[in-house]
């Protein structure tokens, strides 16, 4: 059946016993169930050209879709059973189980049932025969960097249905960075009128590389990201905001300069910035910066109903604070170190914020310098150490060294990759990619939360760019988040190259331009 991500239980299924899907097939849904019938109702039928009639006389047997709150494994833990008389059922723990089964269920119909129409005249068949399957990480993350590049709503919502392909469960929006504010604020337009728009770009990471001359922006309204959580809602994935605070801040102090450090440089000459890297631009730590971003997570918790925030916290160079009397001053009002200190009581300010709302914090691993704010989570992207030190002072940890699941990295040595970022991460490095460290204990070890393949956009201008980086790793990915896998070393790569065979028939039918096992197409 060439399964991915992988059911990380037993199957046994007779391929010479096989259930036939059939216009008088009735599809059942018990409490709880109701979605992932609406969703099999219209993807499925829609590829298979099958009614799914709710009353069926049966004749043509049943795809039985029900919550069973005794099914192991948590969750989103499910079974599927194949019966060649009787037909499907599909049983979750609760109803995200439910959904994943119906996604593993589409994958066993073959690659033609990923096409919204069906192309040829064909029997939908399915082997007979029962399997069980629960995820290894609670957080199967994808980021995707949404400023650097705008990617509209249609794009997002395409992500989130292949997220869901590959039971992904957490969407990480990136929305907001030096180069591009893209979620409207009410009570802060100028965020979007002014923060959304910016001037010819500098596409290349070096001088040498192309230049884009064209102007780029774009952002979503709040009805827009209403739609985005509703639908990943209804796939079982969470939604996680990011609004990166005190560094990457640019656009918001193009918008705003009284955000900026305004005794160390004129900020209202600054514009959203056209380039890309670290930059020395970043908020100013005074009371009404703090009063302006309670305003927009605000109105960010009004929009996303998930318990995680993320506010940024990554590459905050601290010079203009070193400069600044302001700072300076706040560092003595508030008794602190230094600089570094300055930061974590921003960072410390947001934890309590949110808190307060039943919220939790997550940041970038640079939130453990200057201490961490109890409570709060880290994403641990310099590698594996941030994550280790957060889980070792017992704080929930999401896994994503860039060493090892920067989906912007280039896929190989290969001269002729189009978007030649950094070293080389080819899918066989994603697949063995671990994200529990060995050198933990089995306690410190349950803090690594999950795991997130991060997408940074400055060199991806379109979906056609972003899919071709994603895929097919980000499959590699999601088996490494879902499935348990043995050790890197003891990983089938040779099975699940196989498997991949049938896999890149379902992104075809998706519409994926995934980079080719043989390497870049002329377009690329
Ligand atoms: C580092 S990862 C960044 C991003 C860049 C990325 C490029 C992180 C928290 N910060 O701002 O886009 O490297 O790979």
């Amino acid at each position: 059946m060439d399964l991915i991500p992988t059911p990380s239980h037993s199957t046994a299924y007779a391929a010479d016993a096989t259930f036939t899907l059939a216009p008088g097939t009735a599809l059942e849904a018990g409490p709880g169930a109701e979605n992932a019938a609406r969703w099999l109702r219209a993807v499925v039928g829609a590829a298979t050209g099958l009614p799914f009639a709710s009353a069926g006389t049966a004749a043509d047997g049943v795809v039985r879709l029900a919550v069973d709150e005794t099914v192991p494994g948590g969750p989103e833990a499910y079974r599927i059973t194949v019966d060649p008389a009787s037909g499907v059922r599909i049983t979750g723990a609760g109803p995200a189980g439910v959904f994943w089964g119906a996604q593993t269920f589409r994958q066993m119909l073959g690659p033609d049932a990923f096409r919204r129409a069906p192309v040829r005249d064909r029997v939908w068949q399915v082997p007979s025969g029962h399997l069980s399957d629960a995820p290894r990480f609670g957080w199967r993350g994808f980021m995707l960097d949404v400023a650097r590049h705008f990617m509209p709503k249609d794009g997002v919502l395409r992500y989130l249905d292949l997220m869901a392909a590959h039971k992904l469960n957490v969407l990480h929006l990136h929305l907001t960075d030096d180069q591009g504010w893209r979620l409207e604020i009410r009570r802060h337009p100028e965020l979007t009128a002014k923060g959304a728009w910016r001037e010819r770009t500098k596409v290349g990471l070096r001088e040498s590389t192309l230049w884009d001359e064209r102007p780029h922006g774009g952002y979503y309204t709040q009805d827009d990201i209403r739609e985005i959580v509703a639908y990943a809602a209804e796939r079982h994935i969470t939604v996680v905001p990011e609004i990166d605070i005190p560094g990457h801040s640019q656009a918001a102090i193009a918008s705003y300069p009284e955000l900026g450090n305004t005794d160390v440089l004129d900020t209202g000459a600054l514009p959203v910035l056209p380039s890309w890297g670290v930059n020395p631009n970043v908020l100013a730590p005074t009371d009404e910066t703090l009063r302006f971003y309670e305003d927009v997570f605000t109105e960010v918790l009004e929009l996303f109903p998930g318990e995680f925030v993320h506010i940024g916290g990554d590459e905050c160079p601290k010079d203009q604070w070193r400069d600044s009397a302001t700072a300076q001053t706040r560092i003595k009002e508030l008794d602190l170190e230094d600089e570094d200190e300055l930061q974590s009581w921003i960072i410390r300010h947001f934890d309590r914020w949110l808190a307060d709302r039943g919220r939790r914090l997550i940041g970038w691993d640079e939130i453990l310098e200057g201490g961490l704010a109890p409570g709060a989570a880290v994403s641990s992207w310099r590698g594996f150490a941030g994550g280790i030190a957060a889980a070792k002072a017992g704080h929930d940890v999401v896994m994503c060294p860039e060493s090892h699941v920067y989906l912007d990295w280039r896929q190989s040595e290969s001269p002729d990759e189009p978007v030649p970022i950094a070293h080389a991460r080819t899918l066989e490095d994603v697949y063995r990619f671990e994200p529990v460290p060995a050198d933990l204990t089995e306690d410190e070890a349950r803090r690594i939360i999950g795991t997130q393949a991060n997408l940074w956009t400055e060199v991806m201008d379109s979906v056609r760019v972003v899919d071709y980086m994603a895929f097919p790793r980000l499959a590699a990915f999601a088996e490494v988040a879902w499935s348990a896998l043995p050790a890197p070393a003891e990983r089938d790569w040779a099975d699940f190259e196989s498997r991949m065979r049938t896999h890149y028939a379902r992104l075809d039918a998706l519409g994926v331009e995934y980079r080719p096992p043989g390497g870049p197409l002329p377009w690329q």
